[in-house]
């Protein structure tokens, strides 16, 4: 990687910031005070996956029970269809295609973030809020070859986070170890950790020449070291002691994330509790096998909501379930095969992840940000459901007008009455990424640039949402996008056309995505 093209256009980014943020409009705000802020962000669930959003074979009671008693976005976004860049976006308020290596990140990967950016927790911490992560990370460790038998750094406690117990990049990633505030837990010192994402360290087994050790089998990409006979992205040495057990991952989050709660009941606390599900490996606790009858991609859905329901019960509990803001997303769209056979695809039979829309994971059509968004708190939030175009990218400046910060970033709209459901007003537009592609939503159209590759990804089975010409859809009365009315309606293309320049600041998606 050119670390002085990263560090230019970081730089490059905190003047915009700087300079944009000046010039945003703003929607008056009441604000009620300090509560506690929890986001609550699933990795990889679908709009179909939860029962308020139309799921009937899957059920999501707990889901369900935030979406009923507060205001259910149906115009929700993701701003990406990939893990990295949304979560990128969530944190900092600035739309990922602003920074080159927002993009799925290996588990070695140094921090995206600069130090010095404004996050959303260091905008809360300066507010007076202890803040924590829990769960999946993913957006970069240390500042190159990382020694994770030391303290590794920077991390999240860098970006803001007083407090951290993170997964470093995926479940199917290495390395295969919790991190608590920058150590690895449970290491041994005399059975340090390797990783490297290029070459295998001798003598140890791969999925790849050691199908006969695996548990779970690759399909595609996948078949690097095995840990508890799952084969994972890139080689891991040592660390016996520290080894994560899959099944019981969902319990650890969720137990760190209680007793997050319980620690710090007294103080008002920002909680960015980020579950691994339903991202692949798929790996439930046995109490929740079979239990959605599709298998375990379902099986972790139902996990994740109990986990859901527990984490309430907890702030129920301790009195805090009137004095916390809940906001509750799922990073990008879904997938059924992400490269294990885990019988995703086999036992989906009629249930729907992607709702009504086309494509999943990794693709412009909606489907691939277009996620579930609900906003819950009790006895503050009348619940509703809302149309208004909203995205996570809003949450920062939204947040900040509700703590009482006058922090702002440009790119990320200030709408705290829309996400209170006091407004129904949205976003004009957004613009939204799929692995480095991007599109245009404004008003019920969209509008997908040319884009050179294939129209459908095999491996995974997913539309991409690539064309040799332009794509317009409108939602309202085409919410599947089979009508493209590029060619019938030219004067809502050029429209379409000219916004997305203005905001994208290139002539057409397929130019180089580096800001000059
Ligand atoms: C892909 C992985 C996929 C998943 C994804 C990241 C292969 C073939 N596929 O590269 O399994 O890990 O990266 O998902 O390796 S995300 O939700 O974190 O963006
Ligand atoms: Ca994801």
């Amino acid at each position: 990687m050119n670390h002085t093209f990263r560090k230019s256009s970081k730089v490059f980014i905190l003047i915009l910031m700087v300079v944009l943020s000046s010039c945003t409009t703003k929607q008056e705000a009441s604000a009620p005070g300090n509560p506690n802020i929890v986001i609550v962000y699933l990795d990889d669930l679908g709009y179909g996956d939860v029962g308020a959003y139309g799921s009937t074979v899957l059920k999501t009671p707990n889901m369900d029970r935030l979406a009923k008693g507060g205001v259910r976005f149906t115009n929700g976004y993701a701003s990406s269809a990939t893990c990295t860049p949304s979560r990128y976006a969530i944190l900092t308020g600035v739309y990922p295609w602003r920074e080159k290596d927002a993009r799925i990140l290996p588990g070695t990967a140094p921090l995206l973030m600069d130090t010095e950016q404004m996050t959303l927790p260091r905008m809360l911490k300066q507010e007076g809020y202890y803040t924590g992560i829990v769960g999946k990370w993913h957006l970069g460790l240390g500042a190159g070859n990382v020694d994770w038998n030391a303290k590794i750094s920077p991390g999240p406690n860098e970006v803001g986070f007083d407090y951290s117990y993170i997964l470093a990049a995926t479940q199917d990633r290495v390395p295969t170890v919790y991190i608590k505030n920058g150590y690895v837990v449970g290491l041994d010192p005399d059975d340090p950790i390797e990783v490297d994402y290029q070459k295998n360290f001798e003598g140890e087994p791969t999925g790849k020449d050691n199908p006969e050790l695996l548990t779970m089998k690759w399909h595609h990409g996948h078949n690097n070291s095995i840990v508890n006979g799952i084969p994972r992205i890139g080689f891991m040495k040592g660390g016996k002691s520290a080894l994560w057990k899959d099944e019981d991952m969902a319990d650890t989050f969720l137990e760190e994330a209680q007793a997050f709660v319980r620690r710090n009941r007294d103080t008002p606390f920002f909680l960015y509790y980020a579950m691994q599900q339903p991202h692949v490996p798929r790996t439930p606790h046995p109490r929740f096998a079979g239990k959605s009858g599709l298998g375990p991609r379902g099986d972790a859905i139902v996990e994740a909501d109990w986990c859901l329901g527990e984490f309430i019960r907890t702030l129920e509990e301790e009195n805090l379930l009137e004095n916390t803001l809940i906001i509750f997303s799922s990073d990008n769209g879904p997938v059924l095969n992400d490269g294990y056979y885990d019988d995703a695809e086999e036992k989906n039979g009629d249930h729907t992840p992607w709702g009504p829309f086309r494509g999943g994971k990794y693709s412009l059509f909606e489907a691939g940000t277009h996620v579930p968004f609900i906003t819950y708190w009790q006895g503050t939030i009348q619940p509703g459901v809302s149309d208004a175009l909203v995205c996570q990218l809003d949450l920062f400046s939204s947040i900040a007008s509700l703590v009482g910060s006058n922090e702002r970033i440009a790119d990320s709209q200030e709408m705290l009455k829309t996400f209170l459901g006091e407004s129904i007003e949205g976003r004009e537009s957004l613009v939204i990424e799929a692995t480095s592609r991007t599109a245009l939503r404004k008003g019920d159209w969209v509008l997908i640039p040319p884009y050179p590759g294939p129209e459908l990804n095999k491996m995974v089975n997913i539309e991409l949402g690539n064309n040799k010409e332009y794509q317009l859809y409108n939602l309202k009365e085409d919410i599947g996008e089979q009508n493209n009315q590029a060619d019938s309606n030219p004067e809502k293309l050029s429209e379409m056309i000219e916004t997305f320049q203005e905001i994208r600041g290139v002539q057409t998606g397929v130019e180089p995505l580096e800001l000059k």
